[in-house]
């Protein structure tokens, strides 16, 4: 499996905002090539077999509701150590604990609606790039 690329999405917040183009240019400015790239709008049972994994958790029909409110922009980004590195450009899941500079520090205005997604494993990169886009959409 590859190494060198994660999966992100600018979540609706971020889209309803405006923030496209910023979070997008401090995505490339910090050394990320763009391999995939759509505005999409994830339906219900879209945004319920992405977040499976946190389907016992008590933010998780929160979080379904939050993801399918309006479009997001899904990409696959690539860069040496890109999982680990993407994780840290975004910062805490949480804005208030995200370190200066970040994009959740700039960009996030709570722990739900927390402007991005950062695949957390090369595992998990992979499998949710391919959740989102045809081998013929990535370059
Ligand atoms: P991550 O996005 O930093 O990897 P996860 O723990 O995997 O964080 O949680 C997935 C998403 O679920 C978060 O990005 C956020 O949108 C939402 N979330 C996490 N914890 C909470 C919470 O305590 N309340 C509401 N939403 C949450
Ligand atoms: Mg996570």
């Amino acid at each position: 499996m590859r190494t060198d690329r994660t999966f992100t999405m600018l979540k609706p917040d971020s889209v309803e905002k405006g923030h496209i183009g910023a979070i997008l240019e401090k995505i490339n400015a910090s050394g990320f090539r763009i391999v995939a790239l759509k505005l999409t709008h994830m339906t219900t049972q879209d945004a319920q077999a992405f977040y499976a994994v946190h389907s016992e958790r008590p933010f998780y029909g929160e979080l379904v509701e939050y993801m399918t409110r309006g479009p997001i922009v899904a990409a696959i980004l690539e860069k040496e150590n890109a999982v680990e590195d993407f994780r840290t450009l975004i910062g805490a899941t949480n804005p208030a604990d995200a370190a200066e500079g970040t994009i959740r520090k700039l960009y996030a205005a709570s722990i739900g609606e927390n402007a991005v997604h950062g695949s957390d494993s090369d595992e998990n990169a992979a499998i949710e790039g391919a959740f989102h886009f045809a081998g013929r959409e990535m370059f």
